[in-house]
């Protein structure tokens, strides 16, 4: 299975003095906030970082993230997108690029920006022209058969992660069956089970930005 990267529209970062910029999708509730919060917390001493929180008709996820205290408020920026989230990030990304912008121009080299998306359904993914990579979010509490329902975000992610996995004994999940089915639909890309409330998996998650964001900065090889 091919990722989203490998698409003929992904144009890779056009400017590499502009900011890395991670893409964060999933249903409602899977959890994109508590990782990006959990992110935030613990990259920010190695990694300026920025985030954008896309919300339908309010600014809620920004809200919460700058009282949660993860980064500088002038470092989180929130897009009222007042459509279906997946149009923002993936048709007309005209609002999250402005956003991007804003937030470079307040607070100067972003190393790392974290876009939330609004939560969609399953055919929800990011235009490659406003990240250079994306995480899709489930969780096992939405049903540990959903891996296997499948979706773009499920099988050509550039991560998947399975969050949530303190909670399969609680609501009846099979984790394994789940990861090995999206292990099964996904080929080589990687799927990383966490339960981000308790950071588990999480500098997983991290090793994997780390090593990615490297691989893109350096370019194609030679
Ligand atoms: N038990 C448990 N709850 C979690 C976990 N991650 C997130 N949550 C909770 O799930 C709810 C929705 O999380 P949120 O990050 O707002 O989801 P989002 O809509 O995808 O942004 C919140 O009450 C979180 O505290 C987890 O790993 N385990
Ligand atoms: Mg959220």
């Amino acid at each position: 299975m091919s990722r989203l990267t490998d698409s003929p529209q992904y144009c890779g970062p056009a400017d590499r003095d502009r900011a890395w910029r991670v893409g964060i999708g999933g249903p409602v509730g899977s959890g994109k906030t508590a990782l990006v919060a959990s992110l935030c917390e613990r990259m920010k001493a190695t990694f300026p970082i920025g985030v954008v929180t896309n919300d339908i008709f309010t600014t809620e996820d920004a809200d919460t993230l700058r009282r949660m205290g993860v980064l500088d408020p002038d470092r989180i920026v929130a897009v009222r997108t007042g459509c279906c989230p997946h149009t923002a990030i993936r048709d007309d990304i005209g609002a999250n690029l402005d956003a991007v912008e804003q937030l470079e121009r307040a607070v100067g080299p972003v190393g790392v920006i974290l876009i939330e998306s609004g939560g969609d359904n399953l055919t929800a993914t990011f235009s490659y022209g406003l990240v250079d990579r994306q995480i899709f979010v489930l969780d096992v509490a939405g049903g540990d058969d959903v891996a296997r329902k499948g979706g773009p975000g499920v099988t050509r992610s550039d991560l998947l992660v399975v969050n949530k996995v303190d909670l399969a004994p609680l609501v009846g999940a099979d984790v394994d069956r789940m990861l090995s089915d999206a292990k099964a639909a996904r080929g080589t890309l990687p799927v990383i089970p966490t339960a981000v409330r308790h950071g588990q998996g999480i500098d997983r998650v991290i090793g994997w930005l780390v090593d990615e964001r490297r691989r893109t900065l350096a370019g194609p090889g030679p």
